[in-house]
């Protein structure tokens, strides 16, 4: 007897500890963020501005010996650019102060490369000055691209480049006010001008910059800030290893702090990573991220930009959208038009959150206490949470909206300043007295939105299938969020038929050939159009019937039909890949061959060239896309006369159509010449070739 009422009190007492310890705060479970990192995560989408001579050379990299003269913007006015990017919704403005090509858009004592040469204000102007009060006037937050690479410096590659690197970087964090984040690219080393040299120079990218203490001088010059770097030491951020706008849908917050990161750590982090490395999603509103006239009919359009808000914010990563600035020192109009309809549509997707009203109860709750209970969940605070009992790493939380309710988004977050914690979830929906599986997904983090069809239910349940610790949920939403038809794609086959088609299921397709705007009283697209042989212009939509509903015109311009042409020296069959106008096909040459490597093509008749087009192979792991190249032209195959040669700069993280003009030339045959590949050997593929003619 005195026995079990001595374990009566044993128990008694354990278990009033275990209450006490479990009405504390759970303690943090693995890497935390930093108050710097926390304060960037919140800011979820900012934007990126590209703005440098390439403006003005219709270049993505610069070489480094373009005339400081051509900077002269007629209306350059950082107000435009901050007036859009607040309007869009956005919460601050990284500039790129200095490209590769090493122009500085600020008077750097440094260089004589700078604005301070240039026509511009008489050389007494200042972007980054401009860009920083225009920023305070808004209340955005300014960011800084400093170029590690300078392909003008003629100290590139020396000991001496890192005390002008430095030295910049101080400027730039000195006299501009506080500044939010620091963005170093990783292309390092390269062909360049450097002061005249006109060489390749290589650097060790792990140890060049000695970036260790370059990061002391950083935090101690702007202790707010964080430190995105895409070469050598990791930074406070990490680059998710594509710029084309999407993060693994798994996204840990976690690298480890040595080592080589790979391409799927960049996309994926690591679960059991040492470091907290956040993920930030990069992507330009242009398929480019410097302005090309070319590209003014490729802004990104609404649904696009909405896909990309779901596969950056809604995986757990911020957004940084670039726009690039037009030789007038603006955002063009078409950019501003797509990226404040995004704004307001992203606003309106989440304006209704229907946990506002509804009733919530947990499967586990920490110490069984008001402070860590299934309200919190949904009680529009990031601060508080939802706590299952210490060690209970599977839990449920039950909504329940009282009547049945349409919706199709689920956004969660996790409380991250105690570590990411959820390894796998899924939502379910009780529709006709029974739970269906709505979705299921891995990780959370700062914030996840699922997506899925129209779904009415009255009750809601959240079920966390694995966590490392005991989760902590500090926000669920459930919305109604507008869908939006994807504008089609367009392409011309080889016969020159014309092909309309779409990822979405079921709509129709309209389009025109008058470069008029298609409506559903225009041609409604049924089997591959016929077009002769001339340039044709195409205009296309996509159109939901049930819904009244369309989505934005698509346009292609096409040149001259390929109908024929023909590849010459070749016998592979497949290597028609090239010219069927299907981008999705690629061709590759024999893998004996050893660079410099020719594509020769006939094509049928003399015509009047004046550049070429191409579009690499889209695959991300090789297995290998050019990136030099010559390009000649000929009359009988014999003679070859070179007209254009160079770099397809950024072709490796960024593989969209290269656009080469030359000088106007009369000629029957081309030949693309691959000197160099992305992988360093002598793998040689193309998706298409094209030409421009007058
Ligand atoms: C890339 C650069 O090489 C591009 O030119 C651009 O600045 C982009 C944001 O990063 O890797």
């Amino acid at each position: 007897m005195a026995k079990k009422f001595l374990f009566g009190i044993i128990l008694f007492v354990f278990s009033i500890k275990f209450t006490i310890a479990q009405t504390k705060s759970p303690a943090p479970f693995g890497p935390v963020p930093t108050e710097n990192q926390v304060r960037w995560q919140e800011m979820e989408y900012y934007a990126f501005v590209h703005y440098s001579l390439n403006t003005y050379t219709d270049q993505s990299w610069g070489y480094g010996n373009e005339d400081v003269s051509l900077f002269n913007p007629k209306e350059l006015d950082c107000h435009q650019w901050v007036r859009i990017c607040k309007d869009a919704g956005m919460k601050g403005i990284i500039v790129t102060a200095k490209h590769h090509c090493g122009f500085c858009l600020w008077p750097s004592k440094y260089t004589e490369y700078s604005v301070k040469n240039a026509p511009w204000r008489n050389g007494k102007g200042d972007v980054v000055h401009e860009l920083a009060d225009a920023c305070k006037e808004y209340g955005l937050k300014l960011g800084i691209y400093l170029s590690p690479w300078d392909r003008n410096s003629a100290d590139y590659g020396k000991p001496e480049y890192i005390t002008y690197f430095r030295n910049q970087l101080t400027e730039l964090l000195t006299n501009y006010g506080p500044i939010f984040e620091v963005w170093f690219d990783g292309a390092n080393g390269g062909t360049g001008y450097y002061g005249g040299a006109n060489e390749n120079r290589t650097i060790d990218r792990i140890t060049y910059y000695d970036w260790k203490n370059t990061y002391k001088l950083i935090r101690k010059l702007q202790p707010n800030i964080v430190i995105w770097n895409d070469g050598g030491d990791r930074g406070d951020l990490r680059w998710v290893g594509t710029e084309e706008g999407y993060v693994g849908e798994t996204n840990w917050s976690l690298l480890n702090d040595a080592g080589e990161v790979e391409w799927g750590m960049l996309h994926w982090g690591i679960e059991d990573g040492n470091s907290w490395v956040p993920a930030e999603v990069n992507t330009s509103i242009r398929p480019e991220w410097f302005y090309h006239p070319t590209e003014d009919q490729k802004v990104k359009t609404l649904p696009q930009l909405m896909d990309i808000y779901y596969t950056s914010i809604g995986r757990n990563a911020t957004l940084l959208l670039n726009f690039p600035i037009m030789p007038n020192g603006l955002i063009h109009p078409h950019d501003e038009k797509e990226v404040l309809e995004f704004g307001k549509a992203m606003k309106e997707a989440f304006a209704d959150n229907l946990t506002e009203k509804a009733k919530v109860e947990a499967s586990s709750v920490r110490g069984n206490v008001k402070e860590f209970g299934a309200s919190l969940a949904i009680d529009n605070n990031t601060n508080t949470y939802w706590a299952t009992v210490e060690g209970i790493t599977k839990a449920s939380l039950t909504i329940d909206f009282g009547k049945p309710t349409m919706f199709n988004r689920f956004l969660v977050q996790e409380y991250i300043r105690l570590g990411q914690r959820v390894k796998a979830f899924t939502v379910e929906a009780l529709v006709d007295g029974k739970w269906r599986e709505v979705e299921k997904a891995t990780t959370i983090g700062y914030k996840r939105i699922l997506r899925f069809p129209d779904i009415e239910a009255a009750k809601v349940r959240f079920n966390i299938t694995d966590s490392k610790n005991s989760p902590l949920i500090s926000n669920i939403g459930i919305y109604t969020a507008p869908v939006f038809l994807d504008p089609p794609s367009i392409y011309r086959n080889q016969s020159g038929d014309i092909i309309i088609s779409t990822d979405n299921i079921g709509p129709f397709f309209y389009y025109t050939l008058d470069g008029s705007d298609p409506t559903p009283k225009s041609k409604k697209f049924t089997n591959p159009v016929h077009t002769e042989e001339g340039k044709v212009e195409v205009k296309a939509i996509a159109y939901n019937p049930v819904t009244s509903k369309s989505s934005p015109v698509s346009q292609e311009k096409f040149d001259i039909c390929r109908k024929n042409w023909k590849i010459i020296g070749i016998s592979d069959k497949k290597a028609n890949a090239i010219l069927d106008g299907n981008p999705s096909t690629a061709w590759h040459q024999n893998s004996d061959k050893e660079l410099p490597i020719d594509l020769v093509i006939d094509l049928g008749n003399e015509q009047n060239l004046c550049g070429f087009r191409y579009f690499p192979h889209q695959s991300k792991w090789g297995p290998g896309i050019i990136t030099h190249y010559q390009f000649y032209v000929s009359n009988d195959t014999t003679e070859w006369k070179l007209v254009d040669q160079g770099e397809f700069s950024n072709i490796k993280n960024n593989p969209v159509w290269q656009n080469k003009k030359f000088e106007p030339e009369k000629a029957r045959y081309i030949k693309l010449r691959a000197l160099a590949n992305t992988e360093s050997n002598n793998n040689t593929g193309y998706a298409e070739v094209d030409v421009i003619t007058k």
